[in-house]
């Protein structure tokens, strides 16, 4: 008899008609042909066989080069049940119009099985995807980005328990492109996109939206988050996760190489973007990250900035609509200070400022997270790490502090909720909008986002030690428009006050929106950064605040009553005490 899985593919098959049908094992010889695939396809280079042995350099359709908002859904029988801030489309809709898509879609092409694992193979917190594609791209990303092939169908065997996703290119023409969740089914279409999070399916379709679902009914969480452990000089290491938006930093601070190395404080990285928590039986949430590689920003990745991610992406790394140098080495952005001579853009022509940036704002890397030197010993983990920080950020010009912390956890749940940040390259729309973007997850949740917050609520409640929650900012501007904060391994400071604040020693002074650190509290030797510029990026502006507050109440009453209690409690709060400080200063 036909396995569940088996049966899936025989359908999938019947509707797209490829010409042939390949099982993924995840091996060395079928990565090796994956490549040739590609470079016969003639969107792939290969690079420097000495420098960057094993990589590759793919171009994507310049009208397909970072996930599309506004043409992924969340399918759910009941509107409601998706939430004012998704596109929400009913189920039966939805598979009448993508199959019409889908049908005959992959055609005169190979249809790839890719059985994945999202988590450690041996952790009870890991669930198992399949993805069907007709990219052999994706297929490669999925080799990296996740447990792929042999170790999946291991764990699966001939059980009904996966989530299937069925992808195709399609026509690439953004008309017919739709990233599709049917949550009650927990399955994914999507098609028209090769892209990043539209195609790859185990990453914001499945490890995100579908598990903030799972995540909700089964009483853990699927946030959007870093995971790092910072060591202290006594060699004990603390695990702190963060949700800051797409392209925001969270790469860049897992990854970071502190700043205060030679105080004995360093960083190691679990995860760079997604975490899954459960409540361990010690009382800590334990996170795992269900990714096996990093999909970076490339552009602002330098030695300085990111060494770690310098030195991991030598080798069998794929680059995607980065530039090529003369010597055919990848290029960007913010690598050195002036492109080389002799350099090809993201789109294959020779470089010329009239044509924009060098590399596609939103292009990436895509690398094995074991290459990477500062991976944590415990990245397999199968128990995963206990969480004693949240920290949560977004880009913001102005108003909100270089770090704050809530008063407790409800009202940490609440900074989380209102938290806000100008938009990035890494969706298409505009650039620089500030948007709110509760705990980074405006783009990803599976599900109402009030019965979200709830859910945190609950979550707060449930679990004997929670951990404390942070809000940081490394993207204030000054008045001549430049950051304050020189941030990257920097940020180490702002982590070491945290990790202070968690074992109760460091210093806070406290403000209307939370506690700030107190005078001196932020360790700043070696640092080149004057009294004045921390104090500036410390102050909270209370009328500006005010605004902020007013704001956060009109994105509040999309939810109507379905906003929980509490949330609404901490909002009025708030209000109090920003009434509190301006009436004190008349
Ligand atoms: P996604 O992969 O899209 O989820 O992004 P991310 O949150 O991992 O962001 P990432 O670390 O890749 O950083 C995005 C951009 O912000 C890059 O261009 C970085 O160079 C830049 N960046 C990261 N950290 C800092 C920082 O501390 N200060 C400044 N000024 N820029 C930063
Ligand atoms: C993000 O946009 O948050 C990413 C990149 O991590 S993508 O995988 O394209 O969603
Ligand atoms: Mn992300």
């Amino acid at each position: 008899m036909a396995t569940p899985l088996e049966q899936w593919v025989e359908e999938a098959a019947r509707l797209t008609r490829p010409q042939r049908i390949t099982w993924c094992d995840g091996s060395e010889d079928e990565a090796a042909q994956m490549q040739e695939e590609m470079l016969r396809e003639g969107r792939t280079l290969r690079l420097n066989s000495k420098t960057y042995p094993n990589c590759i350099l793919h171009r994507s359709n310049p009208n397909d080069v970072a996930r599309t908002e506004k043409v992924t859904f969340i399918c759910t029988r009941d509107r409601e049940s998706a939430g004012p801030t998704n596109n929400w489309m009913a189920p039966a809709e939805a598979k009448e119009k993508l199959t019409a898509l889908f049908a005959g879609a992959m055609k005169d092409r190979t249809m790839y099985v890719v059985p994945y694992v999202m988590g450690p193979a041996a952790s009870p917190q890991s669930r198992v995807g399949v993805e069907i594609t007709d990219s052999p791209y994706v297929v490669a990303s999925m080799r990296i980005m996740t447990r792929m092939g042999k170790a999946a169908m291991e764990r699966l065997g001939g059980s009904a328990d996966f989530v299937p996703g069925l992808h195709s290119l399609g026509d690439l023409n953004p008309e017919r492109r739709y990233i599709v969740h049917f949550q009650e089914e927990k399955t994914i279409w999507s098609i028209g996109s090769g892209y990043g999070g539209n195609a790859l399916l185990g990453k914001k379709c499945f490890a995100l939206r579908i598990a903030s679902w799972m995540a909700r009914e089964q009483g853990w969480m699927a946030e959007h988050m870093l995971i790092l452990g910072l060591e202290a000089p006594s060699g004990k290491v603390t695990y702190m996760a963060a949700a800051f938006p797409s392209a925001c930093g969270k790469t860049n601070l897992a990854m970071m190489v502190s700043a205060l190395q030679d105080q004995g404080y360093r960083v190691w990285t679990i995860g760079d973007d997604i975490a899954w928590m459960q409540i361990g039986a010690d009382g800590y949430l334990r996170a795992i990250n269900p990714e096996a590689g990093f999909f970076g920003v490339a552009p602002g990745t330098n030695a300085h900035t990111n060494p770690n991610v310098m030195a991991a992406i030598k080798k069998n790394t794929i680059f995607t609509n980065t530039a090529m140098t003369a010597n055919q080495e990848p290029w960007w952005e913010g690598m050195d200070a002036t492109p080389p001579p002799g350099l090809v853009d993201w789109q294959g022509r020779a470089w010329s400022a009239s044509n924009g940036p060098a590399a596609q704002p939103n292009s990436r890397y895509t690398v094995p997270a074991r290459q990477s030197p500062c991976i944590s010993p415990r990245f397999e983990d199968p128990a995963g790490v206990p969480i004693s920080a949240f920290i949560f950020g977004g880009r913001r010009a102005r108003l909100a502090p270089l770090v704050f912390e809530s008063f407790s956890w409800q009202h940490g749940v609440y900074i989380g909720a209102t938290m806000a940040s100008e938009t990035t390259a890494a969706a298409t729309g505009a650039v620089g909008v500030t948007r709110r973007d509760p705990m980074a997850m405006l783009p990803f949740c599976g599900y109402n986002m009030a019965d979200y917050f709830r859910h945190w609520l609950e979550m707060g409640r449930r679990v004997p030690h929670p951990p404390k929650i942070f809000h940081v900012n490394w993207f204030r501007k000054g008045a001549d428009g430049k950051f304050l904060w020189p941030g990257y391994g920097e940020n180490v400071r702002v982590l070491k006050w945290i990790l202070e604040r968690v074992e109760g020693t460091g210093g806070a002074a406290e403000t209307p929106i939370g506690l700030v650190p107190s005078q001196n509290a932020l360790t700043t030797d070696g640092l080149n950064v004057s009294r004045g510029t921390i104090e500036e990026l410390l102050r909270v502006d209370s009328s500006d605040w005010s605004r902020e507050h007013e704001e956060a109440g009109e994105f509040f009453e999309r939810f109507g009553d379905r906003l929980p209690e509490e949330i609404r409690g901490e909002h009025a709060r708030l209000g109090e005490r920003l009434h509190h400080v301006a009436a004190a200063k008349d």
